[in-house]
């Protein structure tokens, strides 16, 4: 096709560097992933991550599940890596002594979750334990620098993984920059998370990379690019080590609010 993007060239374009590989809590080779649609298993609850939900897969992305609690409604589905820890065969959790829990926001009376959960689990395809890989370990310390490149998770559409920048480093996290969309997508993280990847992992996971968005952020870098009319319609190509001044929402720290002027999408 015309345009499609290639990390390759957008490092050369950009003049960065990838994240090393071992900066990441994700495995060198992405984890197959045998799940098929429809598969039960047992899942935190992301709004309650205390309580032990079934979940079902309703779609696959790449080393990605697309999960839904049962008895939850289909406005808070969630994704998680099939090397999560977050989930885990059917009967893991009555092995450990636990109980199974109606999901925040369970559609029904809560006395109907017994036979609820009798009825959802009665004749289900529960995906074999086989399935489940092991998490990948902690890579200590934090060895990420700002303007290294990566592909991370839109938070708030977590569907999508997209080329990001890390804009900033404190301790053991750091300031995920997504490129092209002027901060509005930005988050703080810890460097272990499993929301960053190394630049390729889509490629690898035959899951689909977002190209970067279009839009360059209002700084005294990029006035040299709306000075030339020719570029003013190409890529944001933020690379931070380049680019000061940093502009002030970059600079915020870990755990407060979001910047202002920032409107979901
Ligand atoms: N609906 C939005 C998606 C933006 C995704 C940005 N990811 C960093 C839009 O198209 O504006």
């Amino acid at each position: 096709k015309s345009e499609q993007f290639n990390w390759d060239d957008y490092l050369k374009e950009t003049e960065s560097v990838a994240a090393p590989l071992h900066c990441f809590r994700q495995s060198r080779i992405p984890p197959t992933n045998d799940f098929k649609v429809g598969m039960k298993l047992e899942a935190h609850d992301p709004r309650n991550v205390t309580s032990v939900c079934i979940a079902t897969v309703i779609g696959i992305t790449g080393a990605r599940l697309r999960l839904r609690l049962d008895g939850s409604d289909n406005k808070n589905d969630f994704w998680r890596l099939v090397d999560s820890s977050d989930i885990q065969p059917i009967g893991t959790c009555e092995k450990k002594g636990g109980m199974l829990q109606p999901p925040l926001g369970f559609q029904m009376n809560a006395s109907s979750w017994p036979m609820f959960l009798l009825r959802t689990l009665n004749g289900a395809e529960m995906a074999p334990a086989a399935f489940f890989k092991k998490e990948p370990p902690k890579p200590v310390p934090n060895c990420f620098k700002v303007g290294m490149k990566l592909e991370a998770i839109d938070r708030k559409n977590p569907y999508l993984i997209c080329p990001a920048t890390i804009g900033d480093v404190k301790g053991d996290e750091v300031f995920v920059t997504f490129d092209g969309w002027r901060g509005a997508f930005d988050y703080w993280c810890r460097c272990d998370s499993r929301d960053i990847f190394p630049v390729g992992w889509c490629s690898l996971t035959g899951d689909a990379l977002q190209p970067p968005g279009n839009n360059v952020s209002i700084t005294k870098s990029s006035a040299k690019i709306q000075s030339s009319p020719s570029k003013v319609t190409r890529r944001s190509m933020q690379s931070p080590q380049k680019s000061a001044p940093v502009p002030a929402q970059r600079s915020r720290k870990p755990g407060r609010g979001k910047p202002p002027g920032q409107s979901a999408v």
